[in-house]
């Protein structure tokens, strides 16, 4: 397998880091062994755990002001899966990768495929895109797309998301993410049944079309591209529609698409207990759509999200939704980032395996608040970073992979390879 860290600069960042992280890992052993809880059943289920990097992730995002372009960023999906992999081989916890679809199509698919390949890498869901105009488009997704008035837009929208789904087969991915933006931006711009109604409407001829193993997941999002009303806005809206549609259409949660305060992790249980929950975007807010890393303004909510998730695990051992980050880097390199949720976000899941979930049910049952949220909150506040890095130094991934990277020059070699785009410095997003 192609590796593009020097094996020999991780061994060595390893080796001076081992026998602390042994001591650390024996002493936190010694600690849950007294709460009856085995630290290695822990590990394997940690080093099982993976979530999937975005392709837009790598490169770094604007603001709707300005793009200051990172060094060395990636030219192309190749060198974005270049980027991916360093990811993966340092932090161990993310083997795929979810591609954006025209912003990565490959001239020849079973070239990107044999590209990933090499690196180990898999494809996770196809993420199509209408909230763009593209070249040599014949209609304008300006007042929409799958809701738009016009049946020829959404004809067009329609046979793209078709199109993504055939690409992605050709990948060895198995689901398809669809957000649209439609909606419109003042009130009685929008005739709120009819765009809903054609929205399921043609979601329902992309299903037609799904392969029986692929999943379709709708994304949903408050507000943003249109600010008054978004058509599908809620998790309402989307279970809805997927209900609508059929059984292996499902709904996606993006953390970052709900109004401050919403209770996520509810909407969680909601959708999984009538068998809807499909598929999560990482990332974390503190205002809207912030895109921020994982568990970086609220660590506590991505702890609720999987405490919920492992609760429905227990129940049903193979219910495995699809993860992914989604996050957009402005002031951070975005590799370092990426691989810094992926491991907030294996924290959280890490520590909802902790909860002493008999205990929570008898405080539930007798109604005792006080001791329900100290039972969650003792799981929280556990120092589960060994059980991380033994994870990672256990799959030959590195124990501190930010401080690997940093040391290895990646960017900087990144930066000599793949010169800035003057065309590209310019504002925007993404
Ligand atoms: C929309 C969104 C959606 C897109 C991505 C670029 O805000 O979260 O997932 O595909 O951002
Ligand atoms: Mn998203
Ligand atoms: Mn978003």
């Amino acid at each position: 397998m192609t590796q593009l860290i020097n094996n020999d600069l991780l061994g060595t960042q390893n080796q001076s880091l081992e026998s602390g992280l042994k001591s650390d890992y024996t002493a936190l052993g010694e600690k849950l062994a007294r709460s009856d809880i085995n630290i290695e059943a822990i590990l394997q289920k940690a080093k099982a755990f993976s979530i999937a990097v975005p392709s837009w992730g790598v490169g770094t995002g604007g603001t709707r002001f300005a793009r200051f372009p990172g060094q060395g960023e990636p030219r192309n999906i190749y060198e974005k899966l270049d980027d991916c992999s360093v990811i993966q081989q340092l932090s161990q916890a993310t083997p795929a990768v979810s591609l954006h679809i025209p912003w990565d199509r490959p001239s020849d698919p079973n070239e990107l495929r044999q590209y990933a390949d090499q690196y180990g890498l898999m494809f996770d869901a196809m993420n199509s895109n209408t909230f763009q105009d593209q070249a040599n488009q014949e209609n304008s997704y300006k007042y929409g797309s799958l809701t738009h008035t016009s049946q020829a837009v959404r004809d067009q929208a329609i046979a793209h998301n078709i199109d993504v789904v055939e690409l992605g087969q050709k990948l060895g991915s198995k689901a398809l993410t669809i957000w649209v933006g439609d909606g419109s931006n003042f009130p009685g711009q929008q005739h709120f049944k009819n765009s809903f109604a054609q929205y399921i409407d043609s979601i329902k001829q992309i299903y037609a079309t799904l392969p029986n193993d692929w999943n379709m997941l709708l994304e949903h999002k408050i507000f943003e591209p249109a600010f008054y009303s978004t058509v599908i806005q809620d998790w309402g809206s989307s279970y809805l529609a997927a209900k609508e549609t059929g059984e292996r259409c499902l709904s996606l949660v993006d953390l970052g698409h709900h109004a401050p305060n919403v209770n996520i992790e509810m909407i969680v249980s909601r959708l999984a207990q009538f068998g809807k929950l499909g598929g999560f975007h990482f990332n974390d807010s503190k205002y809207g759509d912030d895109d921020l890393d994982s568990g970086s303004i609220n660590p506590y909510q991505l702890f609720l999200v999987f405490n919920e998730l492992t609760d429905i695990q227990l129940e049903n051992p193979s219910y495995s939704p699809f993860y992914m980050l989604d996050q957009s880097h402005n002031v951070t390199d975005p590799i370092e980032s990426l691989m810094y949720s992926a491991a907030e976000v294996q924290r959280a899941y890490v520590k909802s395996l902790l909860v002493d979930r008999k205990a929570l049910a008898h405080y539930q049952q007798t109604n005792d608040p006080m001791m329900a949220q100290a039972t969650l909150k003792q799981a929280y506040n556990l120092d589960v970073e060994p059980i991380l890095q033994m994870a990672r130094f256990q799959s030959n991934g590195a124990i501190d992979p930010i401080a690997c990277y940093r040391e290895s020059g990646y960017r900087q070699q990144c930066a000599q390879a793949r010169p800035v785009d003057p065309n590209k410095t310019g504002s925007g997003i993404i």
